[in-house]
């Protein structure tokens, strides 16, 4: 399947693995939509892309606002391809202290924010005859760990909601692939976990090898949806190889 006509929707595009992955899919001929809220940062990616020759657009929408959503998504010609790539973890607290309003956010960012635009695009990815959405979770959406809490708790619903919905809309011609990354360093996951703590968010990446980047899970997500349309990779776990299970780590310290 390759994207000489067809438009790939990438939620969380302003940076990280949605910039990546936006830079992927253009270059494998998609017609890209990078949607963030951060309007500057995906114009200038659009910029940089269509300057390089290929076809993308900013669009600044949060996830969270369903009336925005609708808008957007009524904006569209075509949709082919949705990236929920938007979410993220606050905070690493256990579940005797965790604040309730992370998990809150979480849930509403990771999980209700991509029913909002899984649902407002469907009927497109539908009416395309050949559609994909790409749900990316996390090895947190298949194994707690401590201090995961929140975060863990919304990527197993993340998780759902891709298994889920490929049950229900089995006999569309629709796939749904769940990308399920381990250790990731990028600029800005650990980071927003620890509130701007740039000294906890080292440490999660300390003495690790070659921890993923942005660009591999990228390079995942688009062998995933460039697969012939029968081809369903329904569930993807990439890690690092110095990476074994949630909780084991391989660090030279
Ligand atoms: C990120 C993986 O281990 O920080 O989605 O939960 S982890």
């Amino acid at each position: 399947m390759t994207g000489a006509s067809r438009t790939a929707v990438v939620t969380g595009a302003s940076s990280g693995i949605g910039a990546a992955t936006a830079r992927r899919l253009a270059a494998a001929g998609y017609h890209v939509v990078l949607t963030a809220r951060r309007k500057d940062r995906i114009e200038a990616l659009a910029a940089e892309l269509t300057s390089a020759g290929h076809r993308a657009t900013a669009y600044a929408l949060d996830v969270t606002d369903r009336p925005a959503v609708d808008t957007f998504a009524a904006s569209l010609d075509r949709c082919d391809v949705l990236v929920n790539n938007a979410g993220g973890a606050l905070g690493a607290d256990p579940v005797a202290t965790a604040d309730p309003d992370d998990w809150r956010r979480m849930y509403e960012v990771n999980v209700v924010g991509a029913l909002h635009i899984t649902q407002a695009l469907l009927p497109a990815l539908t009416a395309g005859g050949d559609g994909t959405v790409v749900v990316l979770s996390s090895t947190a959406g298949h194994g707690t760990y401590e201090g995961g809490g929140g975060y863990v708790a919304a990527k197993h619903g993340a998780h759902v909601l891709a298994e889920t919905l490929r049950l229900e809309i089995c006999g569309t011609p629709v796939r749904v692939i769940e990308i399920a990354p381990g250790m990731v360093k990028t600029e800005e996951f650990a980071t927003t976990r620890f509130r701007g703590d740039t000294e906890k968010a080292a440490k999660v990446y300390a003495g690790v090898a070659e921890p993923l980047t942005a660009d591999d899970v990228a390079d995942t997500i688009t062998w995933a949806v460039t697969r012939p349309s029968h081809v369903n990779v329904d569930l993807l776990v990439v890690r690092p190889r110095a990476q074994a299970s949630n909780t084991k780590v391989h660090r030279e310290l």
